[in-house]
């Protein structure tokens, strides 16, 4: 079997930490782990098939010899050094918002549209971690009965806006219990205690950015523009893991029954839906797997071709270092 010199872009983060760990326990046929960081963590030791890696400082010259380069340190570091990986040689997986909505670049989700990657031109897309285990939910439904509408909720943790976030949660949580104030400085207000309706920057439409990357790029991966959605998404107190409600129309009526075989059905979904046992999927329950679960199935009792559910996933996994993981993995099929 060949094995490629892989680069991971923003090593010591959450996500791409996760990418290490996932590499090594899908035992992707790494030859060399290439860690790259900014100078303030240049230096760390970072442990990889039982090996240490030390990070170095990504420059211009970084990707000499590199096959797979894997982007998670900020769209701007990416908006930067993936067109320079791609003309040393190497194929990027970008995991940032940045070139998600770029025609030329394929954005996808394996188990949903793995012949996308087949178009790359040397940078391909990983979704945002909302939209991630949404498609997989909605995947199977459109096949069957054509979405017309979705009405989305998140419930989204801190994990994916950082290390710094993770801490102000710990920390803030701490504090409140004593009955000291917090400051609120990875969110625009305590996440403590508290819900946030605000993820990234608002639009000039009412939007923010992230709801409109959930709308725009469902679209782009389930290939029709003409599915109509709407959401609001929302940062919850709760470490790793988001959760979504929707509200998905059809064009036609299905029976409930047909619903939860065809996402039975569907690779990389767990239906856990057993309401008299009190089964449904939380975040706490599922953080570290890499399935999306699905749970509360049931018709909308106000719309006859309208189904109801709550998908739940770890962002951090099929949010984003499981499904690059995954991207990679369909390259060197
Ligand atoms: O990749 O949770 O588009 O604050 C931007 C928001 C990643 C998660 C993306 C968060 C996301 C992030």
């Amino acid at each position: 079997m060949s094995k490629y010199t892989v680069a991971v872009v923003g090593a010591t983060g959450v996500v791409g930490q996760e990418i290490i760990k996932t590499l090594e326990q899908r035992k992707f046929p790494v030859k060399e782990l290439v860690c790259l960081t900014s100078a303030r963590s240049e230096g760390t030791r970072i442990e990889f098939n039982g090996k240490y890696s030390i990070s170095r400082i990504l420059d211009e010259n970084s990707f000499e010899g590199v096959d797979y380069a894997l982007f998670s340190a900020g769209g701007s570091i990416s908006e930067k050094f993936a067109p320079i990986a791609v003309k040393a040689g190497a194929v990027v997986i970008d995991n940032t918002s940045h070139f998600r909505m770029d025609p030329s670049v394929p954005l996808v989700v394996p188990e949903v549209n793995a012949q996308a990657v087949k178009k790359h031109k040397g940078i391909i897309a990983n979704p945002n971690c909302s939209t991630a285990q949404m498609v997989l939910a909605l995947k199977p439904l459109h096949d069957a009965a054509k979405i017309k509408r979705v009405v989305i909720s998140t419930y989204q943790s801190v994990s994916g806006a950082g290390k710094e976030a993770i801490k102000e949660l710990e920390s803030q949580t701490r504090h409140n219990l004593q009955g000291k104030p917090s400051e609120a400085k990875q969110f625009t207000k305590d996440i403590a205690f508290n819900v946030i309706p605000h993820i990234d920057v608002f639009e000039d439409n009412g939007y923010t950015k992230e709801e409109m990357k959930m709308i725009l790029e469902t679209q782009k991966i389930l290939e029709d523009d003409t599915i109509k959605l709407t959401a609001t998404t929302v940062r919850v107190p709760v470490f790793i893991g988001h959760s979504e409600a929707l509200n998905v129309e059809l064009s036609e009526e299905l029976p409930i029954e047909k619903v939860r075989d065809l996402l039975r059905n569907m690779p990389g979904v767990v239906v856990m839906d057993n309401p008299s046992k009190n089964e449904y999927p939380t975040p706490k329950l599922l953080a570290g797997r890499d399935e999306t679960f699905v749970g509360r199935i049931r018709k909308d009792i106000s719309n006859p071709k309208a189904i109801d559910m709550w998908v739940v996933s770890d962002n951090l996994r099929k949010g984003a270092a499981l499904n690059a993981v995954q991207i990679a993995e369909e390259l060197i099929k």
